[in-house]
């Protein structure tokens, strides 16, 4: 999607921000600073709304979760913390594992687990705590300890972070909380949290975390002493360490609590209008991370929702007796209902979406009047969307990788999209097919075998296979069963994370999309030295294009969602092919490509289809019938992800 070119606004300072912004410019720190001494807050906030939208469409994510403080006995006595007491304290709990294991449920996806830096407790508790919850509620993916827990468990227990890490990643840790980076500025520091680890540490913990597949959170605490230079430095030292790693998924800017802290009056919350100016500058200074909480426990579910149109697109959970913001005095519930959740984010005009901790949709909750629409979030299928209206009220774009979007559709719950063509194969009856598609004769450039060996030697190799595919995993089936004979390969499900994926144990990789572009112009993957173009494999053997994605509309449909997705898909793909320079402007960058790589890449593909097309389907619906047994390689998936 590219972006609105006709945004008015009040402050005319806004307008080289947002031509900056448009053509994927990065904002300067002079930027930031002039962001927030903007007082055109509604200009600042369409800004944002509008890259939010480019990222996750209507989408806004929410996981059932559940937030576990495990102790209050501190040993650190930072200012601002109104949670932590001292083991001798009326106040001070410990939890034993069986209280939290009777905290969780089965049908939670998340528990968030942070607490006090307890003096006694051994390394193996910690590890126990882990290995039962995950052992009691596989569904329950556990986001544990935030960098200041992991230095104190290295210090404590004289391991280095990256052991302490594997030990907890081996006992069940999927993610990191974001929790402890407080503002990256030594003078705050040592004001308030003299005895915390700097923002060295913090930032080492991650990258250790980022580098093992451990993906983490990033929070900055902000109302209290810290200056707006500070504010916008913190957003820069993130943006910094994220294009390294890639590996942190949310910025959450945490309202301070001022409590009985000392720090400010016991009633001084932060105002709503820097609630939301924080939420939308960090949306536009941290162009590479993909996701701003709006943490509701902590802005009120009322300033959350208004933060939804100002640049977040996640509000974080259910939560459930969250205790560090309401011991110093959060005036928000406790705990949100589910419903009352999804509400919320009805309220401000969005899609609600169920996630899991890595952000992979579970199910959808529109308004019954709205018709979902998945927008593939790969970049051969951003010439699909320039024309789709900037807000509309019947037709919701949620951003859905091809897997999830063929196991929503079977829920029922998505209306059209561009469809994987093996999902279009089994749903044809409940779906009417559109003459337009992603197709491409040779090379795809972004379905590739990253392998060790040679096609005949991946006899008995074990193959990892990118969780997003839907359609390029059967035809990696069918070249190697049907065009190279091989039959005895072990696929094995992994959830991409971006860079920091450890496939060691593995004898080849397929990768598709943004991903799959993004390390090829990235110098490949270190030990994989051959790199196999599915799309051009196909066409070597069969000479025909190869049809990746099929768009179709579930029958049912209102007549005004059809028109008006259909109206949409014609304007965009009518618009001349010169857009595609536009398209590399503003995506070539995050990927690593240059504006003349993306416009080549685009041009090879076919989105209008013929009869050449229809032919290459038949084709590869005829090879996919013919393999020996889709039961068997399907079982020897290994599912680790935890959908
Ligand atoms: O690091 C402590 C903050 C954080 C106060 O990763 C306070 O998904 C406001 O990190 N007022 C812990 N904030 C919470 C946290 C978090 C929350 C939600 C989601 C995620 C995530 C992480 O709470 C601490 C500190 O910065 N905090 N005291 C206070 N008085």
């Amino acid at each position: 999607m590219t972006f609105p070119h006709n945004f008015t606004f009040r402050d005319k300072s806004l307008y080289p921000l947002w031509d900056k912004i448009r053509v994927g410019e990065r904002l300067s720190k002079e930027d930031g600073l002039g962001l927030f001494a903007s007082d055109d807050l509604i200009g600042v906030g369409r800004m944002a709304n509008a890259v939010a939208r480019a990222k996750s469409g209507d989408s806004v994510y929410f996981v059932l979760n559940r937030k576990l403080e495990p102790t209050n006995i501190c040993v650190l006595s930072c200012k601002f913390c109104d949670f932590a007491v001292k083991p001798d304290s009326p106040e001070a709990y410990e939890m034993t594992i069986a209280e939290m294991l009777s905290k969780l449920r089965p049908d939670l996806h998340e528990v968030h687990i942070t607490g006090g830096l307890h003096p006694k407790w051994p390394w193996e508790f910690y590890i126990d705590m882990v290995r039962q919850i995950k052992t009691q509620f596989p569904n329950v993916d556990v986001k544990a300890f935030t960098a200041v827990e992991i230095d104190f468990f290295s210090k404590k227990f004289k391991k280095s972070h990256e052991q302490v890490l594997r030990e907890l990643q081996e006992a069940g840790l999927r993610t990191m909380p974001g929790g402890g980076a407080e503002v990256f500025s030594e003078r705050v520091r040592k004001h308030l949290f003299h005895q915390k680890i700097g923002a060295k540490t913090w930032f080492d913990v991650h990258r250790t975390a980022h580098r093992l597949g451990i993906q983490s959170n990033v929070t900055m605490l902000y109302g209290h002493i810290e200056t707006i230079e500070e504010r916008v430095e913190h957003m820069l030292r993130v943006r910094e360490c994220q294009d390294e790693t890639n590996g942190f998924l949310s910025f959450i800017p945490l309202a301070f609590q001022p409590g009985d802290t000392g720090i400010k009056t016991r009633n001084d919350f932060t105002s709503a209008v820097d609630d939301l100016k924080t939420i939308a500058v960090s949306r536009l200074m941290l162009d590479n991370v993909p996701h701003i909480k709006a943490y509701w426990v902590m802005l009120t579910a009322e300033v959350a929702t208004i933060a939804l149109s100002f640049g977040a697109d996640d509000m974080d959970g259910t939560v459930g007796e969250e205790r560090i913001a309401h011991d110093a005095g959060a005036i928000s519930p406790m705990e949100l209902a589910k419903g009352k959740l999804i509400s919320i984010i009805h309220d401000a005009g969005k899609l609600p979406v169920e996630r899991d901790v890595w952000y992979n949709p579970i199910a959808v909750y529109p308004k019954p009047e709205w018709s979902v629409v998945s927008k593939m979030p790969y970049l051969n299928s951003v010439p699909f969307y320039n024309s789709f209206p900037e807000y509309s009220t019947i037709v919701k774009l949620a951003p859905l990788a091809p897997r999830v979007f063929g196991k929503l559709s079977e829920q029922g719950s998505v209306a059209a999209g561009p469809m994987s063509l093996r999902d279009y194969m089994s749903m044809s009856d409940e779906f009417e097919r559109l003459d337009y598609g992603v197709a491409v004769k040779g090379k795809a450039n972004s379905v590739l075998l990253f392998s060790k060996y040679d096609w005949p030697e991946l006899s008995g190799k074990k193959i990892s296979i990118t969780a997003e595919t839907s359609t390029s995993v059967e035809l990696l089936r069918v070249l190697l069963e049907n065009r190279f004979g091989i039959n005895n390969f072990v696929f094995h499900r992994t959830h991409p994370t971006d860079g920091s994926h450890d496939y060691s144990n593995f004898d080849a990789i397929l990768l598709i999309g943004d991903e799959a572009l993004r390390r090829a112009y990235g110098g490949g993957i270190p030990g994989f030295g051959k790199v196999f173009d599915l799309a051009e494999e196909w066409y070597a053997w069969k000479e025909m294009p190869f049809v990746f994605a099929v768009w179709a509309i579930r029958k049912g449909t209102t007549e005004n969602a059809r028109k008006e997705i259909l109206q949409s898909l014609e304007h965009s793909l009518a618009e001349p092919a010169n857009r595609f320079g536009k398209i590399g402007r503003e995506h070539g960058a995050r990927l690593g490509m240059s504006e003349a790589e993306v416009s080549d890449y685009l041009s090879q593909f076919r989105y209008r289809f013929t009869l050449e097309e229809y032919a290459a389907m038949a084709e590869f619906e005829m090879e996919y019938a013919n393999l020996n047994s889709t039961d068997r390689v399907e079982q020897a998936f290994s599912l680790s992800e935890g959908f």
